[in-house]
């Protein structure tokens, strides 16, 4: 039997339960549960939060799992994945307020950047040669400018509309990301093959949908 760990409830869940069954795999979905057992392949579904799924993977509590990029990586653990999915595609992104001007990321150098991905910013950062603040925020990064918490912020954006709702500009794309499998990495033959069986359904799937 083969556990693996999805988001409870958030833009990841839906589409993750979608290609599960469309890989022809049932199982009585309730989102009040924890966890499910599929009842036609050896799967076991964990719902759990979507930053606790890379941790819970890599100590093999789950043996595979469907997180984006941008976890996986902030977290540090971009060494567990399998294969890109597809799906809940965005990017992480710098914005500034929309009346700011803004010519390069050097305008940046001294400023207050608030985020939820410190790790990621940073490296950016460090890449473009800028010192920054960086102050972490667990939610609502868009509104920090407006309450004179920073001069800009990094966050996650995929149609832009928060950006614009919210006066703000987008000025550098920091990452890109999309929805990933990832495995632990001490799998047991047995487990090993059925995550095989699993792979060879969701390319069938991902062929089917092109
Ligand atoms: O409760 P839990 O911790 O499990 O969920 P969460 O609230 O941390 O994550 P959730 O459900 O918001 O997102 C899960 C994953 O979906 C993210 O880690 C991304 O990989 C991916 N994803 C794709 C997005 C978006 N698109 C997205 N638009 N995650 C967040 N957003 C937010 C963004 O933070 C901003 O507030 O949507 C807003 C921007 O959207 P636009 O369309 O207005 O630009
Ligand atoms: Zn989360």
């Amino acid at each position: 039997m083969l556990r693996i760990a999805i988001q409870k409830s958030g833009r990841l869940s839906e589409e993750s339960l979608n290609l599960i069954r469309e890989c022809g795999i049932s199982f009585i979905g309730s989102s009040l549960k924890l966890k499910t057992e599929c009842t036609n392949f050896p799967l076991e579904i964990l719902f759990l939060r979507d930053d606790d799924i890379p941790g819970y993977v890599a100590d093999g509590v789950a043996d595979i799992g469907i997180v984006g990029q941008n976890v996986l990586v902030e977290e540090g653990k971009e060494e567990l994945t399998v294969e890109a999915l597809g799906f809940s595609k965005c990017r992480l992104s710098l914005a500034v307020p929309k009346s700011d001007e803004y010519s390069s990321i050097q305008d940046l150098n001294g400023k207050n950047i608030a985020t939820s991905y410190p790790n990621l910013l940073q490296a950016f950062l460090d890449k473009q040669g800028v010192q920054a603040q960086i102050h972490t925020i667990s939610g609502s990064v868009e509104i920090a400018p407006s309450i004179g918490l920073a001069e800009a912020i990094c966050d996650i954006v995929s149609s832009g509309s928060t950006l614009i709702s919210n006066g703000l500009k987008e000025v550098e794309r920091v990452f890109k990301s999309e929805a990933v499998l990832i495995a632990n990495q001490e799998l047991t033959q047995e487990k090993r093959q059925v995550l095989e069986k699993l792979l060879f359904r969701i390319h069938a799937v991902q062929r089917a949908r092109k």
